[in-house]
């Protein structure tokens, strides 16, 4: 999907025109994938603009940083007032913002500490990841034959630029085989998550979701349906799920802040079929929270 050019993109401190957000080709990350980053939403509400859960994505993006040892030159705030900003100065209703932390020139080698860490926040237009059919109607998913990097290979509990290799192999291996999306399991064969979406499935009106420490990433998504289930009195259960959980599963889907909720139709094409009532009550519901149509989801919604 070609990006939809906008005006600016900050960096460092900086609200720099769109075409001048470069750097050198020595850059530290673009050659180790030493590099941090989040995924955002921001959606048109009924009182403006507004960023999904922004405080929260900018602390899980401190916390990536931790495991590195990248200590963020500028503080929580700074980073919130900046993303804010972006997107007013972009004029856009709705967007995905990308807050990279990176680090940048100056060094190379193993050892990055010396090398300095870089801030870069963009946002653009980005529809529907698994496109607007996937989203009504579901899509095709395939195990992957690429096992989930595991906490003592790469912690998938950073968000860490270098981690997405393995996701890439996963999902242009199942790409290449007429599939919409990868299914991935970890080295003892556990379901983990998508290549960028965390998972869920129904049997029996229970949604279950693998726990992190199985290698799935803290999703903001994951954790905003599991308040949404929850409240609309299903429960929620984090257990380990093995492949022939998903085939023989009443309904599953993946969630993301990229995705957003996509009904999973069929697994290993054993056939799970069209989304579900809970996939779709939890899809309806969510919808509107982020848009801000619902009052007591109304504090995820951080108007710029
Ligand atoms: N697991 C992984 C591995 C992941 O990358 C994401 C987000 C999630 C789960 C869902 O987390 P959350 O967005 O907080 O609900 N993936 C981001 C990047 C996707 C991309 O293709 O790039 C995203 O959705 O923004």
């Amino acid at each position: 999907m070609p990006i939809q050019e906008v005006k600016k993109i900050w960096m460092n401190g900086k609200m720099v025109d769109w075409h001048d957000a470069t750097i050198h080709v020595l850059t530290h990350g673009l050659h180790y994938g030493s590099g941090v980053f989040e995924g955002i939403r921001a959606y048109k509400t009924p009182e403006g603009t507004a960023v999904f859960r922004l405080t929260d994505h900018i602390k899980r993006l401190r916390n990536s940083a931790k495991i590195y040892f990248m200590d963020i030159p500028f503080t929580d705030e700074e980073l919130i007032a900046a993303t804010k900003e972006l997107v007013k100065v972009n004029e856009v209703d709705s967007c995905y913002i990308r807050p990279l932390v990176y680090r940048g020139y100056g060094e190379m080698g193993l050892n990055p500490l010396n090398a300095d860490v870089d801030v870069s926040i963009a946002c653009w237009p980005w529809g529907a990841y698994l496109g607007e059919e996937g989203i009504k109607h579901g899509i095709r998913a395939k195990v992957s034959s690429y096992r989930r990097i595991d906490a003592n290979v790469l912690p998938p509990a950073s968000k860490a630029t270098g981690n997405y290799l393995n996701s890439i192999l996963a999902k242009v291996e199942v790409i290449h085989s007429g599939y919409d999306e990868a299914v991935m399991l970890n080295a003892h064969g556990y379901v983990t998550d998508g290549p960028g979406e965390n998972i869920f499935m129904v049997k029996d009106g229970v949604l279950y979701t693998p726990p992190t420490h199985a290698g799935a990433l803290e999703g903001l998504t994951r954790d905003s349906l599991i308040t949404i289930a929850n409240d609309l009195g299903y429960a929620v259960v984090e257990d380990n799920l093995v492949r022939s959980d998903l085939y023989l599963a009443d309904e599953a889907f993946f969630s993301g802040t990229a995705a957003e909720v996509v009904p999973i139709r069929e697994v290993d094409d054993r056939v799970i079929g069209e989304p579900g009532p809970i996939t779709k009550a939890l899809q309806d519901v969510f919808f509107k929270a982020m848009k801000g149509e619902v009052d007591e989801y109304k504090d995820w919604c951080e108007l710029v």
